[in-house]
């Protein structure tokens, strides 16, 4: 592995020159739990540097107090910090919340704050803040950019300080669950359920406890086939459910720390119910009844669909599939079973309505999942910080009741009054030095974890945060990063695929163009372009994914001239006629949108060359030399999507411009 790493976030670069003395006492916690002693650790080396020397327990005379204090009263993992000149105190009523509350403190102190100004509280908006590794165990990482994982090598897990620190990067930003391998569960993954690996994986979770962050396993749901030899794995057959009971009890006997299970079933080839003529709510259920007496939960994926289409079938939808195959068993579910669904209802493209199973389950635990590795999104060559993404998906009215049904507020459980609910990502990192290929790519490391734990703050106040704890920059260039990170998302859109309608990506490898990569695939992800228009009729006069939204958001995409124009392809076939708002026809808006987008990344790349000499001497090359890929990935978008639609279309650019 790879045996040189960086702080990330946790620098701590605003040094002051203050040299006060700190005393630190802990009252009513008890001072064994190894989480307490976690954030302890961290404010000694935290608080050293940005305020004072040393941190001392129980000092005669100092400077500063600083109190840790169980207060009942305060929510679950949640925190409240109060100071004045001379003193702080961490009130939590549970040992996350006293190590998120000592974070907060090093965070608001690092970003600038007075002692005295950092009064606060905050209790976290989803209860399960989880990472989703896609981390195999001979080491790759699916749809990773960022190096090898630092989980697996070789088929053996590795528990290391890089481990220990990356377990403090996830709590720093509020992250309490990790799933560690990849969803797809194959060849050695099958055993870590079995002794071969749990000594590893106990070490492991070990190490994520003391964060307070709990482990969790992606499941070979055929798992009784091949490690029990059974026939069948059926999740009705009382054989299937009996291996099932043992291997739960020998797993959570060896491993009291994991969470539970993550599975993807009937998806892309792996197994699942289907086979059996079950259902999903038959699969999940199953496990879920069989991990209950441990505690333990399902988290089970909706990302179930056809993947052996025939291009000429109009009527299958991809789209529709979540719904169509989760909508009815609505309220099947068992209480330990969350369904974990996709934010958009196709596969994490640029832009994407939300899934409409999202508030479309109204009596089932639910759960968010994003994407950060930008497996679409540009590999973390190209700048797409996501955050503004996010964003939109939280706040998406879904009118599933008449208040509280945003997703921020179904999701997290607030809406229909679930405890098990939350946010997922796909996560970015690997083994590479700075951890996300991209030194900025790490700004959507930093982002999902503090968007899941306050859905509240918005895309810039984290983009400020991050950026003053990694580089500490002077205002005028925190502005200009700020800045950069804020539209790079609208950037890629722009010279990537139009208006909602997705993928037109090389196949398999999701980089860069090829517009019918995938339009005569088994994929179910068309673009349906001809000589007249483009886009998919997902109206009710087309596949009828429109109906499956509540009404008032059904009648809007239903109809074209009311369809939010970045969805509009996605939802309906337009003639490259057709004039949007702008006044602009279709055809135009696609050279045009290509054109700028594509001067922007070059603009992203010279704004970013005025930071040299700003921001460290190997950020500034990694970046650059990222900067120079992306800018030849928009070109070629740019110049690949312009001259396929010229040559469909035969309509020429008004401004005149060279199209191929
Ligand atoms: O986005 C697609 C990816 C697959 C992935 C799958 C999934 C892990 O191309 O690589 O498999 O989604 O989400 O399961």
């Amino acid at each position: 592995g790879n045996k040189e790493w960086t702080q990330l976030w946790l620098g701590y670069k605003n040094v002051s020159n203050d040299n006060k003395t700190v005393s630190c006492e802990v009252v009513g916690f008890n001072k064994d739990s190894q989480v307490i002693k976690s954030a302890l650790c961290e404010l000694k080396s935290g608080l050293k540097g940005i305020l004072s020397d040393e941190v001392v327990d129980n000092a005669g005379s100092y400077d500063i107090a600083l109190t840790i204090k169980k207060v009942d009263a305060i929510a679950k993992e949640g925190f409240k910090l109060e100071s004045d000149t001379s003193s702080v105190s961490i009130l939590a009523s549970d040992d996350n919340g006293a190590l998120y509350g000592a974070f907060e403190l090093l965070r608001q102190l690092s970003c600038g704050k007075k002692l005295s100004e950092v009064n606060v509280e905050k209790t976290p908006s989803n209860p399960l803040r989880m990472m989703n590794h896609w981390d195999n165990m001979d080491g790759s990482i699916e749809r990773g950019y960022s190096g090898q994982s630092f989980f697996f090598e070789n088929k053996e897990i590795v528990v290391d300080e890089r481990t220990r620190d990356y377990a403090r990067f996830m709590a720093s930003v509020g992250i309490n669950g990790v799933v560690i391998n990849n969803v797809n569960v194959k060849d050695a993954a099958t055993y870590l359920i079995t002794d071969r690996y749990f000594d590893k994986v106990k070490e492991l979770s070990e190490v994520f406890a003391d964060y307070g962050i709990k482990t969790y396993l992606s499941l070979n749901f055929a798992a009784p086939i091949e490690l029990g030899g059974l026939e069948v794995c059926d999740p009705l057959d009382e054989k299937v459910i009996g291996w099932w009971k043992e291997k739960a009890k020998e797993v959570f006997g060896k491993l009291p720390h994991l969470g539970g299970f993550l599975v993807k079933a009937d998806s892309e080839g792996r197994p699942g119910p289907f086979t059996y003529g079950r259902t999903q709510a038959d699969g999940a259920n199953m496990l879920g009844d069989v991990v209950a007496p441990y505690g333990g939960i399902i988290i089970w994926r909706c990302f179930v669909y056809n993947c052996t289409q025939d291009w000429r079938d109009y009527k299958t939808d991809r789209a529709r599939a979540g719904y169509d195959y989760f909508k009815d068993f609505d309220g099947a579910y068992h209480d330990n079973v969350i369904l974990q669904i996709k934010n958009g209802p196709m596969d994490f493209q640029i832009r994407e309505p939300i899934s409409p199973l999202i508030g479309g389950l109204t009596k089932t635990n639910q759960m968010l999942e994003v994407q950060i590795a930008q497996e679409y999104t540009g590999h973390q060559i190209d700048l797409c910080y996501l955050m503004p993404m996010f964003k939109e998906v939280l706040g998406f009215k879904t009118y599933c009741q008449k208040e509280n049904d945003t997703v921020a507020d179904v999701v997290s459980g607030r809406a229909f009054g679930n405890k098990l609910a939350g946010m997922a990502a796909v996560i970015n990192t690997g083994n590479d030095k700075n951890w996300t290929g991209n030194y900025l790519a790490a700004a959507n490391l930093y982002g999902f974890g503090r968007l899941s734990f306050d859905t509240e703050l918005s895309s810039e106040e984290i983009a400020r945060e991050w950026i003053r704890l990694t580089f500490a920059l002077e205002k005028v260039d925190e502005d200009k990063l700020t800045d950069m990170l804020l539209r790079s998302r609208e950037i890629y859109e722009k010279y990537t695929s139009p208006l909602g309608i997705g993928w037109m990506v090389t196949p398999h490898d999701h980089y860069g163009p090829s517009v019918d990569g995938y339009e005569y695939s088994r994929w179910g992800t068309y673009h349906r372009a001809d000589h007249l228009g483009i886009g998919v009729d997902r109206s009710d006069k087309g596949t009828g994914y429109a109906q499956q939204y509540y009404k008032e958001n059904a009648e809007k995409y239903n109809d074209p001239e009311k369809c939010p124009e970045e969805l509009l392809l996605f939802f309906h076939h337009i003639p490259y006629t057709w004039k949007l708002k702008t006044g602009k026809t279709l055809i135009q808006h696609i050279y045009d949108s290509h054109f700028e987008g594509e001067a922007e990344a070059e603009q992203l790349f010279e704004t970013w060359k005025s930071l040299e000499g700003k921001v460290p001497s190997e950020v500034f090359e990694n970046v650059s030399h990222r900067f120079e890929l992306q800018i030849y990935n928009a070109k070629e978008w740019r110049d690949q999507v312009n001259s396929y639609f010229y040559r469909k279309s035969g309509i020429s650019d008004q401004k005149g411009r060279k199209i191929y």
